[in-house]
């Protein structure tokens, strides 16, 4: 099949999967189009796989540049000249109204090509829920050839915030367990827990959303009854304000930001516990990379978490903003070799569930199914 993606190129989980989604399928022979602003951090190099960039000039006389009608174009000129059978958007705004306009255009040309819109979460969850986006998001999944969710949580909070008639298939996000492995790195062991401290890491682009200060206040509670040092991978709008908090809370000795990586697993296979304090989180990729790679995880309860990570197997939830839980759930993780082991097996044995292998087949038939729907 020649299928069209359309992601955020950016750290986001919603390009990660979308990127990570396009690599696999390549790999089973599919022929893989990707249409963005830049290209995919997670891209490599497939004979099977395209990367055209949406540019947008920047005409004077814009104060807003027209991304969406560049995307557009693109997307025609891309799935008419590539001889596109399906596109498949991910993030719905502006993606799936981007898709239904080049559907359009590309019917008024004589060529009917479907498309398929993946709801990652914030596009429904935050973004979303603003009144101003609500009639054209609507509009725009009522119109797609098919409307996946990463998570029964999303697709509920979807039918929740939206006036939608049409059904929703959830299909999970997924890991690689080819890649991501139980690997520890005994020199990066040494190098950031030199006197053997549990080692914590939080991977996440440290948006409001994500309520990385809560991390850093678990943390200073954790510390008072065990030796720990913390990990911070990934940057973004609340960085400052993080690292205020450190300062704040005299805690910048024992805490280290790494800043953006392209391979985080790389470091986060050398962590004994991976912390997720989000306010909302549709799926939570990252913890689901950390599981893994042999990482147990403390996280929130709640949107798509507990459907992840499993209570007392995978690791330990928390209602959100509760440190004093959070640092319990850390220390009963932590507190010993047995424990750590037990839930390190149940972090690895959860991850299974989202194997790659089980999941590519959802999509790809899901992909058949509305290709063959069109021919009919
Ligand atoms: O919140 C992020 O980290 C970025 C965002 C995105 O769209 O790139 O992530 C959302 O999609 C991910 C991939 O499906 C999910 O794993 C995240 O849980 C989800 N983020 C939220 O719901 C806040």
């Amino acid at each position: 099949m020649r299928i069209g993606i359309v992601c955020y190129p950016t750290f986001g989980g919603s390009g990660v999967v979308a990127t990570e989604l396009g690599m696999a399928l390549a790999e089973k022979g599919h022929v893989v189009h990707f249409v963005t602003y830049d290209r995919p951090v997670r891209l490599r190099d497939h004979p099977n796989v395209f990367y055209h960039e949406v540019r947008v000039s920047d005409y004077p006389l814009f104060d807003y540049q027209p991304y969406e009608l560049v995307l557009t174009s693109k997307l025609v000129d891309v799935a008419r000249y590539e001889g596109l059978d399906l596109m498949h958007v991910h993030y719905a705004i502006p993606h799936a109204s981007a898709a239904w306009m080049a559907q359009r255009i590309l019917a008024a040309q004589g060529r009917f090509v479907p498309f398929i819109t993946t709801l990652h979460g914030t596009d429904i969850t935050l973004v979303g829920r603003d009144p101003s986006f609500e009639p054209v998001i609507t509009f725009s999944m009522e119109r797609s050839n098919a409307v996946t969710a990463v998570s029964e949580s999303l697709k509920r909070d979807t039918y929740t915030h939206f006036p939608l008639q049409r059904d929703i298939r959830v299909i999970p996000n997924f890991v690689c367990l080819d890649t991501y492995r139980h690997t520890p790195d005994p020199a990066l062991r040494k190098r950031f827990a030199p006197n053997g401290e549990a080692l914590l890491v939080h991977v996440s682009n440290f948006r409001a959303v994500k309520r990385v200060g809560d991390v850093v206040r678990m943390f200073k509670l954790l510390r008072q009854r065990m030796p720990a040092r913390l990990l911070l991978i990934g940057d973004g709008p609340e960085r400052q304000l993080i690292e205020n908090t450190c300062r704040q809370e005299g805690t910048c000795d024992a805490v280290h930001f790494l800043g953006k990586m392209t391979r985080p697993e790389e470091v986060v296979a050398s962590c004994d516990l991976f912390v997720l304090s989000s306010e909302t989180e549709s799926f939570g990729l990252a913890a689901l990379e950390a599981m893994a790679c042999g990482v147990p995880v403390v996280s929130s309860d709640t949107g798509g978490l507990p459907e992840v990570n499993v209570h007392g197997e995978s690791g330990l939830l928390n209602p959100v903003g509760d440190i004093e839980a959070m640092a319990a759930n850390a220390y009963e993780i932590l507190k010993d070799e047995e424990n750590r082991a037990r839930y390190r097996k149940g972090a690895m044995d959860q991850a299974k569930r989202f194997d790659l292998h089980k999941v590519l087949p959802l999509y790809e038939a899901l992909y058949e199914e509305v290709v063959s729907e069109v021919k009919a």
